[in-house]
């Protein structure tokens, strides 16, 4: 990993030693982070930043939320964990606040948001076994080009990103990959009458939110309906407000039947996520068949009901809608001073991103990303030429205008 030769020693010095010893599973920013509130971030230099990527959708709620770190702290002077072989005093609260939150009749609390797309893809096989009456073993799940749902073994069967599968064979088998945002080869795929379910992210978030077609979604949902596949939502990044509504898929009014939630369900506070479904589905689990050391334990519980309530009360999801708007607004107005450079800005509520006009291996998006950096602004691209744009939801106007100014001020000066 490089180093920028001009950064600061503590930055450096602490950028080599996590190198010297940290496994390298990822190519950072050069920038060493200490602090974060609300929007900004810190670094060891006491540099100020605003955050751009809001580490992958997780602190919607803003770093360091006050009373989500209450909770957490209130609770976790009294219990942080029992395990599941014995009751403890949140989970039943917890499990009653969410499934009304949401309007579902039961949640699987699991901790990363992985192990909920694990927990959603094992519910839609038992069902489908156990309910739909799909031959032993013969369950296939539907994924889309594109898609990414985690790191683990099954979730990489189901990549077409050579950089997550690339040499972790041999892979799971019952997967099915047709293309995102095609209507016909659902059609086709949903034949198979041992699908158990049709897996997708409502904007693809890694692949550079992609934002399929306004019919794609509820056409999707429709086609699972009819032909009794369960449709699973991987709302993890898409949704607790990010997108303009509390979840992605409330902007084509259905409702998934399995969702599937993490990141910003804690305010990036601790790992929790959430599984959400029907009886039907959820009561096919029976005791001892799944779950996990830390799920739904106390001190998550604690922290995600705060989480969400402030989700509420502050209005994330309507002021992501409107910031959104002004962002995008302010992002098409710069594609048009600087064609060159930018092919064009996509996304919903506060899930942005800006295509650069150059090819994934170049280092165009880095380098501009690299200046913003500079210039207090962190974002991150994602496949080489995306930029990706996603602030905590708790940006205000102001703040946006001055974020939207530096970002015009580093594209507009950039020469390639
Ligand atoms: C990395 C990005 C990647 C997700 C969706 C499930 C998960 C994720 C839609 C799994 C996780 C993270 C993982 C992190 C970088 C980031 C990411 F899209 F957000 F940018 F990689 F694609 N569903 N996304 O986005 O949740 O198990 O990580 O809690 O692995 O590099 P997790």
């Amino acid at each position: 990993m490089e180093v920028l030769t001009t950064a600061p020693a503590l930055s450096s010095e602490l950028m080599e030693l996590e190198d010297r010893y940290n496994a390298h599973n990822y190519h950072p920013l050069p920038v060493v982070l200490e602090r974060g509130l609300g929007v900004h971030v810190w670094d060891v230099e006491g540099k100020r930043y605003y955050d751009f990527l809001s580490a992958y959708s997780a602190v919607n709620q803003g770093h360091c939320h006050p009373r989500i770190i209450n909770a957490l702290t209130e609770q976790a002077q009294k219990l942080t964990l029992t395990s599941r072989a014995f009751y403890n005093n949140l989970l039943g609260e917890y499990a009653r606040f969410i499934t009304n939150y949401f309007g579902y009749d039961r949640v699987l609390p699991m901790n990363t948001g992985v192990e909920g797309g694990e927990t959603a893809l094992k519910l839609a096989r038992k069902w489908a076994y156990e309910v739909k009456g799909v031959p032993a073993n013969q369950a296939k799940i539907i994924f889309v080009e594109g898609n990414f749902w985690g790191r683990t073994l099954a979730a990489i069967s189901s990549s077409t990103d050579p950089s997550s599968f690339k040499n972790y064979g041999p892979y799971m088998p019952g997967f099915e990959i047709i293309p995102y945002n095609d209507i016909p080869a659902l059609e086709k795929a949903l034949q198979d009458p041992n699908v158990a379910g049709f897996m997708v992210e409502p904007i693809q978030g890694e692949a550079g939110v992609f934002v399929p077609d306004e019919t794609y979604l509820p056409a999707a949902y429709q086609l699972c309906r009819d032909k009794r596949v369960l449709f699973i939502a991987d709302e993890v990044q898409t949704g607790i407000a990010r997108t303009g509504k509390l979840l992605c898929c409330d902007h084509f009014g259905f409702k998934p039947d399995i969702l599937i939630l993490g990141k910003a369900l804690s305010g990036g506070v601790l790992p929790v996520s959430a599984v959400l479904t029907s009886d039907e589905v959820m009561l096919t689990i029976k005791p001892g068949e799944h779950g996990s050391t830390f799920g739904g334990n106390p001190l998550a519980c604690a922290v995600a009901m705060e989480a969400l309530k402030v989700v509420t009360d502050e209005k994330l999801a309507e002021n992501a809608e409107k910031l959104g708007q002004m962002f995008r607004a302010r992002m098409t107005d710069l594609q048009q001073k600087r064609p060159d450079l930018i092919t064009l800005v996509r996304g919903k509520g506060l899930l942005n991103a800006v295509v650069i006009n150059d090819t994934e291996d170049s280092h165009t998006a880095w380098d501009i990303c690299l200046k913003m950096a500079e210039k207090g602004l962190l974002a991150k691209p994602t496949h080489g030429n995306i930029i990706r744009f996603a602030p905590p939801l708790v940006i205000d106007a102001f703040q946006l205008e001055v974020c939207c100014d530096t970002i015009e001020s580093v594209f507009l000066s950039y020469q390639k």
